[in-house]
């Protein structure tokens, strides 16, 4: 938290074009209506599945030297102030950031222009075959900074050690830091110390004092405030430790269990620009029904959903945009490039989140082609850079033909059986479900892989909401698959854990998927798309109940 920032939310003028960005002319535009930021302009009312140029503007005071932030848009952007183009924005969900001139004293003029024509090309960050709706305009929050002669940019606090509460911290200074500084900075508003530099970069360690592990049963967060000549910033952290022993992820020590959902931060009447009330709903409906893990799919999360796991202890499983990826994507060197950039920008802007356990990227990309490796191991090394502490992974559809599995920490694995594969089986039978997850399980107890976490982290069926036929497409089909999968990965120790496809019905498109995604939804949902639960929503809360009264999750 940073105290001068100004969050830019609430009434922005706005305008449609059915064209691209390139074609729009500034002068020529008239700003006819009036919408709240965020905002998803295609999501409902006039502008519903349209696409073009959703074009946003705000007046604002400001002058000076300042920080704008916009922390997710879609498909892509071109920013201007007053006018100027300032910069454009050509990842979806992520947030950039631009230091820049606000100019004198007065009232300014921000423009996003945003634009969510599909692009097939294989450099494109957005393709029309992902199994998730693109929507248009800008998903997530809008802040500026007026920022001072020099500023703390980046702080990030890592724990060490859990019984002294050792921790490291590293400052990233901007501006004018070549006179030197003196950082006062202090653990929960206690006592304060001061850190001297004459560095863009400062590295040291701390105990925290009256420190309290974060644990998913008890989320104690702690925070770190920073001075730098009186400009005050704030950091919240949890002290915790997530490693692989023996092939199990442990949590402070101890193995842990995995338990929980694919999650789309998305709701049919608001594509991706859900308000916090609706985040929050979700999260605690998770928790208080027992699980302990989210998949955040498929494309970074928001700072408000992983501050609400932060404080309701929950596992998260936090990855970059990416979706059936082919090779001629995987070997673009522009893809390639912003697919690093991307992972990068996520990685740095929610490193301090206790809840975030994993990093993941590119989920069910061409891994099964040699010519993978080379991005997935330099995705890889780009996270380890930034972050050492947490463990990286990305799901695969290939299973044991997978060809990129020695590259990361945790082998994901995403499967259907008794869905996808199985069309001739109408009534459910686990045989087909236990002989997968038992084969998978078995590949990956090799010597070889011996020191790899294995997640199971997608696996469901699809149910209409009020089919009780108990046949494919029924509530009962789907209650029955996932409580079989919820056994089978409770019982064997070498599963970590599972995250079932999926939380809620998600959008996406009807056309050449129409007849595996009836209503142009994905209806693996375990509640429908308004979170009215299915079946299985209560079935699962009650087995895990069960199981959780003999062992802790
Ligand atoms: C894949 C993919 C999901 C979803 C799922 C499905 O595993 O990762 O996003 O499309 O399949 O429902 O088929």
């Amino acid at each position: 938290m940073d105290y001068r920032k100004q969050l830019l939310y609430g009434e922005w003028d706005f305008f449609f074009a059915p064209t691209t960005l390139a074609n729009i002319n500034l002068a020529e535009v008239v700003f006819d209506k009036s919408c709240h930021v965020p905002n998803c302009f295609d999501a409902t009312g006039e502008y519903r599945f349209k696409r073009g140029c959703g074009i946003y503007r705000k007046e604002i005071c400001a002058s000076g030297k300042i920080k704008l932030e916009i922390e997710g848009i879609g498909l892509r952007a071109s920013v201007f102030w007053d006018r100027q183009k300032i910069s454009e924005m050509n990842i979806p969900f992520t947030a950039e950031q631009f230091v820049f001139d606000a100019g004198k004293y007065g009232k300014h003029e921000l423009i996003i222009a945003t634009e969510n024509t599909l692009d097939s090309s294989p450099s494109s960050m957005f393709h029309p075959f992902y199994d998730f709706y693109g929507y248009g305009g800008i998903y997530r929050d809008v802040y500026i900074t007026p920022l001072p002669e020099v500023w703390v940019e980046f702080a990030r606090v890592t724990t060490l050690d859990l019984k002294s509460g050792k921790v490291e911290i590293l400052l990233q200074l901007g501006g004018n830091w070549q006179k030197g500084v003196d950082i006062e900075l202090g653990f929960d508003n206690g006592k304060t110390f001061i850190v001297s530099g004459k560095s863009p970069e400062l590295t040291f360690c701390k105990c925290v004092p009256d420190k309290r592990e974060w644990t998913p049963d008890s989320p104690v967060l702690h925070s770190m405030q920073i001075n730098l000549n009186g400009n005050l910033q704030e950091v919240t952290f949890g002290l915790r430790i997530i490693e692989i022993n023996e092939g199990r992820i442990c949590l402070n020590g101890k193995a842990i269990k995995l338990v929980g959902f694919n999650r789309h931060d998305a709701h049919p009447d608001y594509g991706y620009a859900i308000h916090e009330k609706l985040i929050r709903a979700d999260l605690e409906k998770i928790k208080k029904a027992g699980y302990n893990f989210i998949r955040g799919c498929h494309y970074p999360q928001s700072e408000t959903m992983l501050k609400i796991c932060d404080e309701l202890g929950l596992l998260v499983w936090d990855e970059s945009l990416g979706w059936g990826n082919k090779i001629t994507s995987l070997t673009d060197p522009v893809f390639c490039d912003l697919q690093q950039r991307q992972t990068r920008k996520m990685v740095r802007r929610s490193i301090n989140h206790p809840s975030i356990i994993l990093w993941g990227f590119l989920n069910e990309a061409e891994t099964n082609v040699t010519e993978a490796r080379n991005l997935i191991e330099k995705i890889y090394r780009t996270v380890k850079s930034e972050d050492s502490s947490r463990l990286v992974t990305f799901a695969t559809m290939f299973g044991e033909e997978d060809l990129c599995l020695d590259l990361v920490d945790v082998i994901s694995f995403n499967t259907y059986p008794g869905w996808y594969g199985n069309v001739d089986m109408q009534e459910f039978s686990p045989q087909a479900v236990l002989e997968k997850l038992r084969q998978l399980a078995d590949y990956s107890s090799q010597e070889k892989w011996r020191n790899k976490g294995l997640i199971l982290s997608e696996i469901g069926a699809a149910a209409l909401p009020g089919d009780h036929s108990g046949l494919r497409w029924s509530e009962e089909y789907q209650a029955n698959l996932l409580s079989t999968v919820l056994n089978e990965v409770w019982e064997n120790e070498r599963w970590s854990g599972v995250a079932f496809w999926l939380f809620a019905d998600t959008k996406t498109y009807s056309d050449g998927r129409a007849l595996a995604r009836p209503r142009g939804f994905n209806n693996k949902g375990v509640l429908n798309e308004y979170r009215l639960p299915k079946l299985a929503w209560e079935v699962l809360i009650q087995q895990l109940k069960e199981k959780v009264q003999f062992r802790r999750i």
